[in-house]
């Protein structure tokens, strides 16, 4: 316990005086310090523990939308326009079986609600009610190899400079029981700015871990060879993979 009390106080210590977040991405000590206390974190914590869970009384009824723009082309248009029921979810890459999942197929699975806070790294938080199916029981079906480490979420929006947002999770946080991939926000089925018609939500981890418009999960034994190699669209950017709150 001394050591442990010892370790994060250096790092407290390293990273004192950082204020502006933004500015330091560049630096690669910063990036050694995030990346230790990561390891720290996932050393103390694990991914076992539970985020707090709410009250009805206090959902954020009005639930912020943040992040890219909703998909405008005509794939999301015509979806969105036939009530998503052309949607399939497909995982595959490193599982026995993989699977092309229609949301009336996910909604006919065990479903689970969990009200917890959303936390962007941005400074504002809210409070939702999320509705969806447990990503392990998607994983389950998917049944991945014993190579399979991280589980990746191929978005169907872009950034701005036209890169499509993507995000990752290893095995172990993905079969946190909290981890859903969500059907409903607040009682109603998601609407298109908040992600429609599925999204991920993992309230262990920081707000873009929870990404919007999944269309496809591949599961695979490394992140290295996807985009930019650092398991994100936001990590590319500098960004923390692992981002425990
Ligand atoms: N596909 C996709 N997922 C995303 C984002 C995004 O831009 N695209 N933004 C992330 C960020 S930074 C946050 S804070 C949350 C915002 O979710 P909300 O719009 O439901 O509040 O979505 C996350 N997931
Ligand atoms: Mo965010």
């Amino acid at each position: 316990m001394k050591r442990r009390l010892f370790i994060a106080s250096s790092l407290s210590a390293a990273l004192a005086g950082c204020g502006a977040i933004g500015t330091r991405l560049n630096d690669s000590r910063f990036h050694d310090v995030l990346n230790s206390a990561e390891a720290l974190n996932h050393a103390l914590l694990g991914t076992r523990g539970l985020a707090k869970e709410y009250a009805e009384s206090d959902i954020d009824w009005n639930f912020r939308v943040n992040g890219f723009d909703t998909p405008m082309d005509s794939a999301y248009a015509t979806l969105m326009n036939g009530n998503y029921r052309a949607y399939h979810l497909i995982v595959d890459g490193a599982v026995e079986r993989p699977q092309r999942l229609a949301l009336a197929q996910l909604r006919s699975m065990p479903l689970q609600t969990n009200i917890t806070r959303h936390d962007c790294v941005e400074g504002w938080s809210a409070i939702g009610k999320f509705r969806g199916v447990q990503l392990r029981d998607v994983l389950d079906l998917a049944q991945p190899r014993t190579q399979a480490r991280y589980v990746i979420f191929h978005c169907m929006d872009r950034s701005p400079e036209g890169l499509p947002y993507y995000e990752s999770l290893n095995l172990h946080q993905a079969r946190h029981p909290q981890a859903l991939l969500v059907l409903d926000l607040n009682d109603r089925p998601i609407d298109a700015d908040h992600g429609a018609p599925l999204r991920l939500r993992v309230p262990t981890q920081l707000g873009y871990k929870s990404a919007k418009w999944v269309a496809r999960i591949e599961v695979v034994a490394s992140f290295a060879t996807i985009f930019s190699g650092n398991g994100g669209y936001w990590e590319d950017q500098g960004y923390e993979w692992y981002a425990g709150i």
